[in-house]
Formats: C-alpha cells, structure tokens, sequence
C-alpha cells in the first residue's frame, strides 16, 4: 500500500505575487459583470484571496480532464457570485473557457450563464441558485467520497470537497440539516469556506441575523476558526490545518471585504449584485494597481495560474498509474461503478416481475418495493439507500444493508434522520459525486419538505430515485397532515422527473426498473401504505407496461362504450367496476397510468390507441389538476376536492366519494351522454 501522505502533501505555492493572482480575478469579476450589465462583483472580488490561495496552493484539479474521479471538488454554494468560478476555470485553463467565454457573461448561448449551471460549464460541480443548496449537496460529496474510499482504497479515492458559502447560505434552513448531519458524520474530508463579509443584499446582516457561525458548527461537530479573508498566509493555515483533521468538516469563516477594491462601493450592499460602473471601475484599477484593460491578463500572471492546472495533470497522471496497479477485480468494481451499469439489478428485476405475476400476492406496493430491494442489493454492490428516519415504514431497508456510520463508510444504508431537505441535496452529492446510485424514501407528503432538491434532481439530470411512500387518503388514520393530494400533480409539473405510480408488485417492480435504467433523470416513486391485489394482465396489450407510461390493462370486448383511467390503488377499483359494468351490458375498459410523463413521450398512435375514443373516466385519489389532458372533452373525473381526514381507510374512500358505486355511476352518465360507436 502506498503511502496516502505521498499525495495529500498541499502543494508548494507558486513563486507570482499573491495580489497579482487575486486582482486577476477581481478584474475579470468587475469587467465581466461591467459588460453584461448584469451579475454580481461583489462576492468574487470579496473571495478573491481565498480563492487564490484554495486554487493556487491546495485544490487537486487537472484542467483537462475536469470528471476525473479523484479530483477535489469545488462547490460554489454562494452561486450568485458566478464570475469567481468562471474566471478560476478560465485562469486554472480549462480549454472550453477562453477569454471570449468571460466576455460573453451572462450571455445567451455561453459557456457563463447567470449562475453556475451542472451538464453546461466544464468545471462546475453543482448547480447553486437556491443558496443552501451547494453546502448540503457538498456534504453528499464527502460521504461518497468516504464510502468509495472505504471499498476502493486510499489509493484510487482520496479526495477533498470544497464549499464556498455566504451568509445566505447559512442562513437558509437547509444548512441545518447539512452541517448537522455532516458533523454526525464526521465528513473530515469537508471543507467549507465562509464568505463572512457581513452583507447580504438588504444591507448588514446584523438586520437580520445575530447567530454565531462558529458556535452553530462547533456545535454540530465541526472544526471552525476564524480568519482574515485577505491574508493570504492565515487562509493557507487554516485550510492546512482543516485538510489535516480527518475526523470534522471543518469551518473556516473569512472576514472578508465585499466588493474588496473598488474604494467607493466595497463594503456596502451595493457591490452585491450590480455593475460597479465605470467610474468605480476606473477607481478600483488604480486601487488594486491594476493596469491592464479589460480582459486582458498579463502573460507571467495567466502563467502561475497555468501552473497550478499543470500541477493537477500531474496528480491526475500519478492517480492513473495507481488505478492501473489496482487488482484487476477491485478496478473493474470500481469502473463498473463509475459507468452506472444496472444490468444484473434489471435482471433481477425481470425475474421478479414475472414471480409476482405467476404467484399474485396481495402487496402494498411499499411491500412490492421492499422485495424489489431484496432482489436488487445483493447484485446491484454500489445502490445506497435511506429514509428519512422513516425506515420501517418506507421499506426501503433491504436486510442485507448495513448502516452507514460515523468514520465507518463501508456500509450502504443511510439514516437521513429527520431531514428530508437534505437528503434530497445529499442523495444530489451522491449521485454527482460518480459510483454510488443513491434512493431514499420519506411519506409523499413529505415531497413538500424535499422539493428544492428534487428540483436540482431533475434540473441537473441525476439518477436519484426517490422512495415516497403512503401516497393517499389509502393511508387512513394519520389524517390530513400525512395525506397528500395535490403532490402528485405538483411533482407531475416538474420537467425531467418521471413520477410514477404503480398499481400492484408487478408494476412496482418495473417502475423500479425504469428508475434504474434512467440515466439521466431522477424519478420518483408514489408507493401505497394499503395492499392491493395483483391485477390479472392476460388482457394487457402491451409486454412493457410501465415503460410506456400507460397501457391498456382491461380491454372490453366488442368494442368500448367507456373507459377509466386510473392509477396506483384506484387501478384495482376501476377494474372492479368494470366487471360490475359487463354484468349491465357496459363495455368498459381498463387503462393503467403508472407514468404520465413516460406516456406523453410516446407516439400519438400509441396514444390513441390505449385511450380510445370513448367517453373516459380517470379515477386517482388525489386532486385532478391536469388529469383533462388524458379524459378529453366530456370526459369526468373521480378523486379528491379537497384535503383529506382521519379515519380508516376503507371509510376515507367513502367519504370522499372514491368507490365503485361511483365509478359505475360516472360511466353510465358518461355512456348515456355520449353513446360509444367505438
Ligand atoms: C433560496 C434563495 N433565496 C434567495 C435568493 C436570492 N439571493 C441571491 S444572493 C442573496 C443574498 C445572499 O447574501 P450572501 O450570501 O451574504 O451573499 P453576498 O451578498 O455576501 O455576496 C439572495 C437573497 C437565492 N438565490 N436563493
Ligand atoms: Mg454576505
């Protein structure tokens, strides 16, 4: 084994002056923003120095290669401040962000969006609009960094993660949850480096906020110090002595200066998010001794920061001789990992699917899923789980996981604790982070707590699978706190995540399938507390049900004179009612919807095809919101109007009105109105 210390050493700093370095990105930051009339100087030139000294003297990072699994990561949770990272990757040289890239700030089509954006801007880590956001998604950094250490090795895994954070950042709800499960941890590998410049966008902090930073992190089990946020030796100290502690996330708050150079605006609010203006502009280049125009960086200065890019290729290259020396078993299991493959876990899930057919339990489908669960970890090595300390009752604990625990990663479960927020941004960290296939369950009600997560889920095209279980009124007594009705149809809204909801095990475990096999989104999946039988599919039209969205479960025969439209736990119902209805000589055929999204992507034949041209029934316990798009004109609607209340279920689907008395009722006004010539 080598000796870890060989390449955790902080690099040598670099011979160019500090201050030269630093202003490059102060000018960049001020010019940039100057011509696009538009951004925020203020934060990068306040953070220059620290910037300067994390990227010049300790961050690991090869500007050709900017996946490369072992590279340091940087997370610029104070996202607004967009200009500090773009000129970092543009200084360090990353090819794709030439000088004409910083010109085009902000602009249209550019490599420089408003704020840093995952999938568009080699480099960035992590998309960070809503502040908070990047601290927590980076606490899931670190642990995947610590878990793929604790199978890989020291060797091929032996990274830091970086967080720059402001006072928003800290002052948002959701760092809470991070720093207190980070501190749990004991995520040493976790650095975070706060922006203590006292301003945020209505004037001095002191107007709102009096915490102390450094006792709220001490507190969680943090290392915190405090330093000068422009003494480029006390920044280097502090962040030697943080990389040093192994066993805390470390704090270290910089008192910094806003807008630091501009002599009439730093300082003040007024720096935050606006053009500095030319006058002030002019002030701080003679201010900072900065001479040179716009966009334009003197040759030794671009060189030293050259020269901290060509010292990560260098690290890059010496970690690509230690994974060729790797034993060829563990290297596969590790590429294996980083390629994403789900093969053996689909595999398993075939099977499945088709045992539950043949054998027709009776599940809820939060039971389907926990058998799905048991079939999958023994085969899938690098799928973690979790719960938001609702374990028991998501099911989403497979007994062969283990926990993972405070300085022991090996283990592949989670206990979120009560912090669905940051089990959204954490299981983000996982999945960005490369390895690791992260899923994590809590109440579909709870979806609320969660959702500016999910949102970057699905914004930045992560395949992380959300486990929601107790999907409706079908939960009974827990009453109207725990009973969602309008959240399917809220996550529906959402681009780029697939909601589904399955009607039975079958269902459940190629919903399971689908969410593995997507790449490039996140989906959620809305499982029922209550069992439901397993439908009987000798009539289903189609073999892969659930990947098409909907498909026909039931057809009537001799053609339809009505059909539902259902989903989850109303499948089974509208079955029922269907068979009642062929007693009466009403011809009524079964769709199930297990995904809107996957259905609206397929051909408009496929479309017609499954919901015919008769009248239409959708039947769902939740509210109908955008149901109309699948029932057509005329078409009627069974579900709920307003929240829900507590009772048993059975009773809950009376009250509000969800039975099969119902069902028959809507289909024979329906049929009278508009008789069927299907
Ligand atoms: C969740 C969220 N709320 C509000 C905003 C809008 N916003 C952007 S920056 C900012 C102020 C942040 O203050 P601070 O982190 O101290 O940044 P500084 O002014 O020091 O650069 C606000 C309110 C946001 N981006 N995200
Ligand atoms: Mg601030």
């Amino acid at each position: 084994m080598m000796n870890r210390a060989a390449h955790t050493q902080p690099l040598q700093p670099v011979a160019v002056d500090h201050a030269a370095m630093a202003n490059a990105i102060r000018a960049l930051a001020m010019d940039a923003v100057q011509a696009a009339k538009s951004g925020h100087p203020g934060m990068p030139m306040g953070m220059a120095d620290v910037a300067t000294v994390l990227f010049g003297r300790h961050i690991r990072f090869d500007p050709d290669a900017p996946t490369w699994p072992d590279r340091d990561r940087f997370v610029l949770s104070a996202g607004h401040g967009s200009m500090l990272l773009y000129a970092l990757l543009h200084l360090i040289g990353v090819p794709a962000l030439d000088i004409g890239q910083i010109r085009q700030f902000r602009q249209w089509g550019s490599l420089t969006p408003g704020h840093p954006e995952y999938g568009h801007t080699p480099g960035v880590e992590t998309t960070t609009g809503p502040l908070g956001q990047g601290l927590a998604t980076a606490v899931g950094m670190a642990l995947a960094e610590r878990m793929q250490a604790a199978r890989f090795g020291a060797e091929v895994v032996d990274h830091h993660t970086y967080v720059v954070a402001g006072d928003g950042c800290l002052m948002e709800g959701i760092s809470h949850e991070a720093i207190s499960l980070a501190g749990h941890l004991k995520l040493g590998r976790l650095i975070v480096l706060y922006d203590d410049n006292h301003i945020s966008i209505d004037g001095d902090t002191g107007l709102s906020c009096s915490d102390d930073a450094l006792m709220r992190f001490a507190a969680s089990g943090w290392q915190v110090r405090r330093v000068d946020g422009h003494d480029p030796e006390a920044i280097d100290a502090a962040i030697t002595e943080a990389r040093a502690d192994e066993t805390r996330p470390s704090l270290i708050a910089c008192r910094t200066v806003i807008g630091y150079g501009a002599p009439n605006k730093q300082g003040t609010s007024g720096v935050h998010g606006a053009p500095l203006g030319a006058d002030e502009i002019a002030a701080a280049r003679e201010q900072l001794e900065w001479p040179h125009p716009p966009f334009e960086i003197p040759e030794p200065i671009r060189d030293a920061w050259r020269e901290t890019g060509a010292r990560g290729k260098v690290e890059h290259d010496a970690w690509r001789e230690r994974l060729a020396r790797m034993a060829p078993q563990q290297r596969a299991a590790f590429e294996a990992g980083q390629a994403g493959g789900v093969e053996d876990a689909l595999e398993a899930l075939a099977v499945l699917a088709k045992r539950f057919q043949d054998e027709a339990p009776r599940l809820a489908t939060r039971q389907a899923s926990h058998k799905v669960l048991e079939a999958i970890a023994p085969v899938q090595a690098n799928l973690i789980g979790g719960s938001a300390d609702l374990t028991g009752s998501n099911l989403t604990r497979a007994g062969i996981q283990q926990p993972v625990q405070p300085g022991d990663y090996a283990g592949n479960y989670i206990h979120y604790g009560i912090r669905e927020h940051a089990m959204g941004a954490v299981m983000n960290g996982i999945a960005l982070h490369g390895g690791l296939l992260p899923y994590g369950g809590t109440f579909l009600v709870f979806a609320d707590y969660a959702r500016p997560s999910i949102r970057l889920s699905a914004l930045m095209g992560q395949r992380v699978v959300y486990v929601m279980t107790h999907d409706s009124i079908g939960l009974g007594e827990d009453g109207p706190t725990h009973q969602p009705v309008e959240h399917l149809a809220s996550l529906r809204a959402m681009p780029n995540i697939d909601v589904y909801r399955p009607a039975d095990a079958v269902e459940t475990a190629h919903a399971w399938a689908c969410a593995l096999a997507e790449e490039t989104r996140p989906s959620l999946l809305c499982l029922s507390r209550q069992g439901l039988p397993t439908l009987d599919r000798r009539d289903a039209a189609c073999a892969d049900t659930v990947a098409r969205g909907a498909y026909v479960l039931r057809e009537a025969e001799g053609g339809r004179d009505v059909t539902f439209v259902a989903t989850g736990s109303e499948v089974s119902l509208a079955v029922e009612a269907a068979e009642a209805l062929a007693a009466q000589g009403i011809r009524a055929a079964v769709v199930s919807a297990p995904c809107f999204e996957r259905f609206a992507a397929q051909p408009a034949d496929y479309r017609r095809q499954v919901l015919g041209s008769a009248p239409r029934i959708g039947v769902e316990a939740a509210v109908e919101a955008d149901w109309s798009r699948w029932l057509g004109d005329g078409g009627r609607f069974i579900g709920m109007r307003g929240f829900g209340a507590s009772a048993p279920a059975g009773e809950l689907y009376r009250q509000f009105g969800i039975t099969r008395e119902a069902l028959l009722e809507a289909a024979r006004a329906a049929v009278a109105e508009h008789p069927s010539n299907d």
